[in-house]
């Protein structure tokens, strides 16, 4: 696509770019210009490259900044009620988490709290995270249900979810992860609970638009294998994408399943074995590393990621937002956990958060690389180079936000006036 004299939005220029758009490597253009025409991404290059016709409407100067893609957390389930603070120092105090989920609380204690919780109330309990991961240059998110295990609970997160998409600069992609957990009303009855998923909430919830793809916990205190196939089957039946949370605590053979069924991703992988590094591989199917979830259970088994990165596997970084596991607003964190606790590179790290999370999401087309053609969905960093969104810890250099062109400033403290 190329930007016409009279036909172009805005311009930014005084920028070093960090496009993702390559094999490998950050795809680095010291100072850059970039073309916006349409919402998309309609030139970009080094700025003495510029074509001499380009009449802008707008013009930014990104004050010697780094513009990267808008960044993609792929794996969240942010719309949740209350929090679980109290299993955490009981935890601490030396419950395991698989002990919290056997006496009542874990999942269920949220799953309470999020049906009691008005849809407005469910929105502006959710909304604070949300903030938090804009103002970090996040510009597309996933978001699961899973709380909510009954036909209306599950319907009303998802408009929560569908809404937070209207209301802010944000792509959502929503996932149905039914197959969360058994719901009290079902205990001892898996199965029930499992077809009831397949024949009326999937169908139910797919009619109303509210699913872009289905997730499931596949795990010894989740789903079986055999469970988890039973929602692969219904759910490709509609045509829709599949996903798993696989491998987190122990090697439930998810990974193979979910490649099997050409799924976007497996989720997690902590256990993954080596048959289902080369199931991912054959099928195509993206890694999603979750290091919250990791350090929060203070886990000590890392996914094979060195075998993940000679398979070429894409791995996407996540923040796996949840009260139970990973109560961790933060991608920028993500991304620093993923270098120190899984030893991904920085240059992987945000890869994880761009082209490979949207790899993970099936948007790599439209999404994840500064690439003409592309969605304008942009972060703006006061860094030095693009390796320093991966090593500080706490911080945020994010300067502006802009999605499908337009800058979004509200989230930040400071006001971008390039
Ligand atoms: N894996 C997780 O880490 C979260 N869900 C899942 O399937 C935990 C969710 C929670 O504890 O609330
Ligand atoms: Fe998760």
């Amino acid at each position: 696509m190329k930007p016409s004299a009279d036909h172009c939005e805005a311009l930014w220029l005084n920028v070093n770019l960090a496009t993702l758009s390559a094999q490998s490597g950050y795809g680095e253009i010291l100072d850059g210009a970039l073309a916006i025409t349409d919402g998309k991404i309609s030139w970009l290059g080094p700025r003495v490259d510029l074509p001499k016709n380009l009449n802008a409407k707008i013009t930014h100067d990104g004050q010697g900044h780094w513009l990267t893609p808008g960044l993609i957390d792929c794996h969240t389930h942010i719309v949740y009620a209350g929090n679980r603070s109290n299993e955490f120092e009981a935890r601490l105090g030396g419950a395991s988490y698989e002990d919290i989920a056997h006496a009542g609380g874990g999942i269920a204690a949220t799953v309470a709290a999020t049906r009691a919780c008005s849809e407005d109330e469910l929105f502006e309990q959710s909304t604070i995270r949300v903030k938090r991961l804009l103002s970090e240059g996040v510009t597309t998110l996933e978001i699961k249900s899973g709380y909510g295990l009954d036909i209306e609970s599950e319907a009303k997160i998802l408009r929560v979810a569908r809404r937070i998409g209207v209301q802010f600069p944000l792509d959502i992609q929503t996932t149905f992860l039914g197959a969360h957990a058994v719901p009290t009303e079902y205990r001892g009855r898996a199965d029930d609970y499992i077809a009831m998923v397949c024949d009326q909430m999937l169908p139910a919830l797919h009619a109303q638009g509210l699913i872009d793809a289905v997730d499931a916990f596949c795990e010894n205190i989740g789903f079986t294998l055999t469970q988890t196939e039973r929602v692969f089957s219904a759910t490709k039946a509609l045509g829709l994408p599949v996903k798993l949370h696989a491998e987190q605590l122990s090697d439930s053979s998810g990974a193979a399943l979910v490649a099997r069924y050409n799924g976007l991703s497996a989720d997690h992988l902590e256990y993954l074995s080596p048959a289902g590094i080369a199931a991912m591989a054959k099928h195509g199917t993206a890694a999603v590393l979750l290091p919250g979830a990791f350090y929060f259970l203070r886990e000590t088994k890392v996914p094979p990621v060195e075998a993940l990165r000679a398979a070429k596997i894409p791995m996407a970084v996540a923040t796996d937002c949840n009260p139970g596991t990973s109560p961790m607003t933060s991608i920028l964190l993500a991304m620093n956990m993923a270098c120190t606790l899984f030893r991904l590179t920085p240059c992987e790290a945000l890869q994880g958060t761009t082209i490979h999370a949207a790899r993970a999401l099936g948007i790599a087309d439209t999404h994840g690389s500064l690439t003409p053609g592309k969605s304008a969905d942009l972060a703006l960093w006061a860094i030095d180079r693009p390796s320093d969104l991966s090593y500080a810890i706490g911080a945020n250099p994010c300067m502006a936000v802009v999605k499908a062109g337009e800058i979004s400033n509200p989230y930040f403290d400071r006001k971008f006036a390039g």
